[in-house]
């Protein structure tokens, strides 16, 4: 049976616990505040159904029993989460981080060299409507890849996610796949936050998503990433037309005085295109416009 220990209970932590539990996988909970120990989780799935689930708790002194660590904390959060395990988790238990933005995983490779380690995306739709109640909102893609040579080794883990979720794949370019999705989130997350509206309405406003995309091309060439402009364009406002209704994490989080992902996002953006010698000046205001309502 497989067995995943989730480090980090929201949206989307809750709701991957919910389809690994429903199609009978173990999973277990790290040192997390959702309901605390002993507190059943309220799993509702696309039809409405409700599952109830007990995963079990664990506490950092049981690092030993951990066997792959799923990272679902708040980009922002993962090095704060994962501080405590340093010198704790077994070498070869494998690090997946599956969270919004890019900019963590210098971090994690620094304080766990020895660690297989795995990054990944999902586009899966989750709401937590209360603390302990987790709802699926909309199917979506997983994809996971390896960061790290001993990542490789972890091919099988897609196949076990795929039992469980409705798309999960492994993925040879996976880096080339979660800068597709910041794309996306650095476009669509502080425009809707900003101006407090659902995703659907950037539909609208088709010049300026790509006057956005048009400013990211120098440093997405640097990366590798070589396609027209129409090609960004195109994702993003397919994004934000099938997720029209939705309100994107960054609102929510600005809707709910929460700290944003502004900074590996936008700010991720603006690191890279410091370092290599590219202005954003677009992006550079909208990383601002979000930090000044994110203090207010
Ligand atoms: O990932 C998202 C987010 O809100 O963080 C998008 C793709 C924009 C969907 O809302």
């Amino acid at each position: 049976m497989s067995h995943w220990t989730l480090l980090g209970c929201g949206a989307v932590g809750g709701v991957l616990t919910g389809l690994l539990m429903r199609a009978g996988q173990q999973v277990s909970l790290l040192h997390t505040r959702a309901g605390g120990p002993g507190t059943a989780l309220v799993f509702e799935d696309r039809q409405g159904q409700r599952l109830t689930f007990a995963p079990e708790r664990l506490q950092v002194q049981d690092a030993s029993r951990i066997r792959r660590l799923l990272v679902t904390t708040k980009a922002y959060q993962v090095a704060a989460a994962l501080t405590p395990l340093i010198g704790r988790l077994p070498a070869e238990v494998p690090i997946l981080l599956l969270h919004n933005g890019m900019g963590t995983e210098s971090w994690v490779r620094e304080h766990f060299p020895a660690h297989p380690l795995l990054l990944g995306i999902t586009s899966n739709g989750a709401l937590r409507p209360g603390p302990t109640h987790f709802r699926h909102t909309g199917p979506g893609e997983t994809w996971l890849g390896a960061a790290n040579p001993a990542g490789e080794a972890c091919r099988g883990l897609a196949s076990e996610l795929a039992a469980a979720l409705p798309h999960a794949g492994w993925s040879d370019d996976i880096r080339a796949r979660q800068w597709t999705k910041l794309v996306i989130n650095a476009v669509i997350n502080p425009l809707t936050a900003l101006e407090d509206v659902p995703n659907g309405a950037l539909l609208a406003e088709p010049q300026r998503v790509r006057a956005l995309c048009a400013e990211l091309l120098p440093l997405l060439e640097r990366q590798g990433l070589t396609q027209p402009l129409d090609y960004w364009v195109q994702n993003v406002l397919t994004v934000a037309r099938l997720t029209a209704g939705n309100a994107s994490s960054m609102r929510e989080d600005l809707r709910h005085h929460r700290q944003t992902e502004i900074d590996y996002m936008n700010g991720f953006l603006l690191r890279e295109a410091a370092r290599l010698g590219v202005a954003l000046p677009r992006h550079q205001a909208l990383y601002q416009a979000i930090k000044a309502k994110e203090s207010a």
